[in-house]
């Protein structure tokens, strides 16, 4: 290998159904080209109907994990998503100060799809005062923005109002996902860098599959950071992986299915599967001929 081999790193938890969590970073970071690394802080036994049983991994299992990293694999970025407690996430803030890693982006995951907890409710607090003040992006859908603001957002003023907010607790770039929100045509995230505001705006895509779609989003958002985009490329390459990934899902399990991690680079359709990774690798043949 001649040229840079760019890493990031998911702190997250792990969803058995492969849609959500750790999984969903790690295809993501390999779509994006860079190289995926984790630190596991719970394993969820869940699929497309539901979170069935929670597990968090102890904190010094958790700091052992990181401390791996942090003193042979220095991370070019770094998210976190399922943290569940307050313990952890102190944790993670030491040891991402400790070890000074750049381009943090926080998910702050909360409840499941379905409802199940993944942070408690005394850790919102944690997370606020420790781990946002050292994020350079932090990406709440409006629920998360709610619990993170105690405000109620009904408009795209209320969500302004919640960004100014959450930048005065020291976050750089604040992205409040659109997902959540009562337009039914388009999804706009709205991205604020302490100044001024951005509009990412997408077409709504009408599925039920949209399982995982946050921790999709984040980690897109986190390769891009790592190759040295800006926060704002980075996120407008975040929002077109997502939604191609939303648009050509998978059809997959009996309730909310996962999006599709090959969608960004390849035009997959179920009779393409089987010849798909073959086509990949005649093309890449060609193009170096
Ligand atoms: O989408 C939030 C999320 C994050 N991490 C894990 C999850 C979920 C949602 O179910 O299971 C492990």
């Amino acid at each position: 290998m001649t040229h840079k081999v760019y890493k990031a790193l998911t702190i997250a938890g792990s969803d058995s159904g492969g849609g959500a969590g750790i999984q969903a970073d790690l295809k993501t970071f390999q779509e994006l080209g860079v190289y995926g690394m984790s630190v596991l802080t719970g394993v969820t036994a869940q699929n497309t109907r539901g979170v069935q049983a929670v597990h968090s991994v102890p904190v010094p299992m958790v700091e052992a994990q990181l401390q791996s990293i942090g003193t042979d694999l220095p991370p070019d970025a770094v998210k976190t998503g399922m943290l569940l407690g307050a313990e952890v996430i102190r944790q993670v803030a030491s040891q991402i100060c400790q070890f000074r890693w750049p381009n943090v982006v926080v998910d702050p995951v909360m409840i499941a799809k379905g409802g199940a907890s993944l942070l408690q409710d005394e850790a919102v607090e944690t997370l606020k005062s420790y781990l946002l003040p050292l994020a350079k992006v932090v990406t709440p859908n409006f629920p998360e923005t709610e619990a993170l603001t105690g405000l109620t957002l009904s408009s795209r003023e209320d969500a302004k109002e919640a960004a100014r907010m959450l930048a005065d607790l020291g976050t750089s770039y604040i992205i409040i996902k659109g997902g959540h929100s009562a337009e039914t045509e388009r999804s706009v995230d709205l991205l604020f860098d302490g100044r001024d505001f951005t509009e990412l705006d997408g077409p709504r895509i009408h599925t039920p599959h949209t399982h995982g779609t946050g921790c999709t989003f984040s980690a897109a958002l986190a390769a891009g950071l790592a190759v040295g985009r800006s926060v704002p490329q980075a996120a407008q390459m975040a929002k077109a992986f997502i939604q191609s990934a939303i648009e050509q899902g998978l059809g997959i399990g009996s309730g909310h299915g996962p999006t599709n991690h090959w969608a960004w680079n390849a035009r997959w359709t179920g009779e393409e599967a089987s010849v798909w990774s073959r086509a990949m690798r005649e093309e890449r043949s060609n193009a170096k001929n």
